[in-house]
């Protein structure tokens, strides 16, 4: 299997992230490229850079040009005031205020984003920016009839929306890739979001549409960040309705569990008719993730590639979370199960 991977990553590296009542170095960290990078070196996979001329119009359609704008010049802006110090927000918009773009940074900061985990460094936008070509140059290689190609990319991407970052990130490089199937002249295409948390960026951007099916499997959001959205019974609207699939499961959860959802969700996506998938491929579901709950273990990372390569259907994986020095391991466990199925 391919990986397509920017060091250009590197360049996002936030100090603190504010969890649970004090600030708290940051998880999501360069660091994490490296842990993936020696699962993948070790199988003797190709590397590959991305291609620096892929055309951005899906990131254009995905996310909104004022809020790509903010990411661009917001820490520009910033460090002039404090120079020694992350962007970040501390104060957001809330029922009965005005949901507006306000001209004070601080504002500006809340009005783009959901949380205090996120934040925004001199590398953000480079980062970000790379982690889109990045995705975009594995896209164009399933594109090309590639059957399964791995997008190493990082900042993560599945809690950004249309119009704000948090979770840890800033573009939804899953989102943009199914954008790109879509002006490829596909149809029917999907994403099968396997990551902890619930991707409540990507099931926001197609909420109501019918060309991309959204399924996700993650904590309760009862129990778990994002906590506001990952109900099961968000299923779409408008032309969209049918069209989102959420399964929320409890903290503990273990394979034996998790594959009997697996296996529904697998069933919706071959009833759709699905044509091109794309997989956020977190592996913070693993017994050893510091910031989550479900018990999944090494093997298990196996069958689950064992189960996507079932499909029968171009993939193409997109790197999300997971915090633990294992974390290579368990995402090669992954693609070399779907590549030996
Ligand atoms: N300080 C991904 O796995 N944790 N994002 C809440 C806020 C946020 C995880 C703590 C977890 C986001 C891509
Ligand atoms: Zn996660």
């Amino acid at each position: 299997m391919i990986t397509v991977y920017s060091e250009e990553h590197r360049l996002h590296d936030g100090r603190q992230e504010f969890h649970r009542g004090k600030m708290h170095p940051c998880f999501e960290r360069p660091e994490r490229a490296e842990w993936i990078l020696d699962g993948i070196r070790q199988r003797n996979w190709e590397i590959r850079e991305p291609d620096p001329q892929v055309s951005l119009q899906p990131l254009y359609r995905i996310h909104r040009p004022r809020y790509l704008s903010f990411l661009e010049t917001i820490y520009d802006q910033w460090s002039l005031v404090h120079p020694q110090d992350d962007a970040i927000a501390h104060v957001w918009s809330c029922r009965g205020h005005r949901q507006i773009e306000p001209e004070s940074i601080y504002g500006k900061l809340g009005y783009y984003s959901y949380d205090a985990g996120t934040p925004i460094t001199a590398g953000t936008w480079s980062a970000s920016l790379a982690a889109v070509r990045t995705v975009l140059t594995a896209q164009q290689l399933v594109h090309a009839e590639a059957r399964g190609v791995f997008a190493l990319t990082r900042p993560p991407g599945h809690h950004a929306g249309a119009d704000f970052c948090g979770g840890y990130c800033f573009c939804n490089n899953a989102a943009v890739a199914a954008e790109a199937f879509l002006l490829d002249g596909l149809e029917r295409v999907a994403v099968l979001d396997v990551d902890f948390h619930h991707g409540n960026g990507t099931q926001s951007i197609f909420y109501d549409r019918s060309d991309v099916l959204c399924i996700s499997l993650h904590a309760d959001p009862a129990e778990a960040y994002p906590y506001f959205l990952g109900y099961r019974d968000e299923t779409g609207t408008g032309p969209g309705a049918g069209f989102n699939v959420n399964y929320p499961l409890p903290t503990g959860t273990a394979w034996d569990a998790y594959s009997k959802h697996l296996l529904e969700a697998l069933a919706v996506l071959r009833a759709y008719g699905t044509t091109r998938l794309v997989v956020a491929l977190g592996v913070d579901t693993c017994q050893q993730d510091p910031i989550s709950g479900f018990s999944l273990r090494a093997d298990d990372f196996a069958r689950l590639g064992e189960l996507i390569a079932s499909l029968r259907v171009p993939t193409l994986f997109v790197m999300e979370g997971g915090y633990y020095p294992a974390v290579g391991q368990m995402v090669a466990k992954v693609l070399a199960a779907f590549d030996a199925a």
